[in-house]
């Protein structure tokens, strides 16, 4: 009986289809434009939360914003979480419901400052908010602080202007340093915390809160 023929190196499996590198191209192309409108979307939001402290730095002698920080959702993120929310695998479904793969994280010192940006921000012409998740108001039950909108923004391409969605959360440096911690925590523990590891991490979320609180007392008695 004879060898069956080998396959070419480069032959790729979609499901039980082999695709030819042609087709392997086509797929990638269409995967870094698809990134690449999100990436233009950060962009966008970079430059307007950049104006706002620029104006807010040079008319008000006052910079409300301690640090912008922003990422495109990776591959693995991306796969993980339309996965664990049983979305379609198609581009066209991922673009519809996973909302967070552009993201910006606006830290403050106040957190009065925080809902003052949401605010310039979202009542800008062009932006259009799609959900508001205000978690300072309704902290999450693990503790969790932060106010997240997920905004679209147009972006003009060669081919026309499409409308990106970006994620963006407001919090203080306090609710920042919770969240950073907490994230490192569930990871090792690999999401299952031990229970006194959660409380205290609660207790912690109000800690941090009472701070803000009495930063803010402060801050205004200084500066009114
Ligand atoms: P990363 O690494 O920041 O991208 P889900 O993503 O399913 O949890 P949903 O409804 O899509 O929830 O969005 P939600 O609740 O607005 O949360 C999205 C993002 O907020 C998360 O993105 C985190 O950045 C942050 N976040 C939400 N809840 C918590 C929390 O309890 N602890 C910490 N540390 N961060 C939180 P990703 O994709 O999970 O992570």
């Amino acid at each position: 009986m004879s060898e069956p023929a080998a396959l070419p190196a480069l032959t790729v499996m979609h499901g039980d289809v082999a695709l030819s590198p042609e087709q392997v191209r086509a797929y990638r192309a269409e995967f870094e434009r698809f990134v690449l409108e999100y990436e233009f979307g950060l962009r966008e939001i970079e430059t307007k939360i950049g104006i706002l402290r620029d104006e807010f730095l040079r008319m008000h002698d006052y910079n409300p914003i301690e640090h912008v920080g922003s990422r495109v959702k990776s591959p693995d993120a991306i796969i993980e979480k339309v996965g664990r929310k049983g979305v379609v695998p198609e581009l066209a479904s991922i673009r519809e419901h996973i909302t967070d793969i552009a993201g910006v994280r606006v830290t403050c010192s106040f957190v009065r400052d925080a809902y003052h940006l949401f605010e310039l921000l979202t009542g800008q012409d062009d932006v259009t908010v799609r959900q508001v998740k205000d978690y300072i108001a309704q902290p999450k039950p693990n503790g969790y602080q932060s106010l997240h909108a997920i905004v679209e923004v147009p972006v003009f391409l060669s081919t026309g202007a499409v409308s990106v969605p970006v994620e963006v959360q407001f919090r203080t440096i306090a609710m920042d340093f919770w969240a950073s911690l907490e994230h490192k925590i569930y990871y090792k523990y690999d999401r299952q915390v031990p229970d006194d590891l959660l409380e205290q991490l609660r207790a912690a979320a109000t800690t941090a809160a009472d701070l803000d609180a009495r930063m803010e007392r402060l801050h205004r008695r200084v500066h009114g």
